[in-house]
């Protein structure tokens, strides 16, 4: 038992020495992926990505053309995710859509999924269902957040 079993764990010991150099080179390549991804129109933000797709579009072809890309509209959940969001607008010096709305019973705002929101950076008098019919949510680029109607064209930003 003694010689194969040194054997055994030296073929073992080999083994995980190939897997560590797959390994690194896999983060190395991943590193450099990310940071050709995201330049210049991409944020990372904790495990999220968004993207600008540049064009401005109303909200429901901006959710159309998120979706058909795998991805969603951003539903910034913190201050982290939302200053995230503010660069990307302030970049393109554009206001863009959010995915939440409150259609569904006016004066609640709820993510696609359905929940209520956990994070909201409001302007100032802000949601005022402004004309009575203001449901969609838009960012400005200074961050906070207006309540406006879904028809307007705006910034699509996707979140992956
Ligand atoms: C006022 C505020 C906002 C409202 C906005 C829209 C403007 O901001 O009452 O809460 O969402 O009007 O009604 O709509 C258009 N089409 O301009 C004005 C600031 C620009
Ligand atoms: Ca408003």
């Amino acid at each position: 038992k003694g010689e194969s079993g040194l054997a055994e764990v030296n073929v073992l010991r080999q083994q995980v020495a190939v897997l560590e150099g797959h390994l690194r080179r896999l983060q190395n390549a991943f590193s450099q992926y990310k940071k050709a991804v995201l330049f210049p129109d991409g944020r990372s933000v904790g495990e999220k990505i968004f993207k600008t797709a540049g064009s401005e579009k109303t909200f429901q072809d901006a959710q159309q053309i998120c979706t058909q890309a795998g991805g969603q509209l951003p539903s910034p959940r913190s201050a982290a995710e939302n200053e995230a969001l503010t660069q990307l607008a302030t970049a393109q010096n554009k206001s863009a859509f959010l995915s939440m709305t409150d259609s569904r019973k006016e004066g609640t705002f709820i993510y696609p999924t359905g929940e209520p929101l956990v994070y909201s950076n409001w302007a100032p008098q802000e949601p005022n269902n402004d004309g009575g019919s203001e449901n969609c949510v838009e960012i400005f680029p200074n961050g906070k957040w207006n309540d406006k109607l879904c028809g307007e064209q705006r910034l699509v930003i996707c979140e992956f």
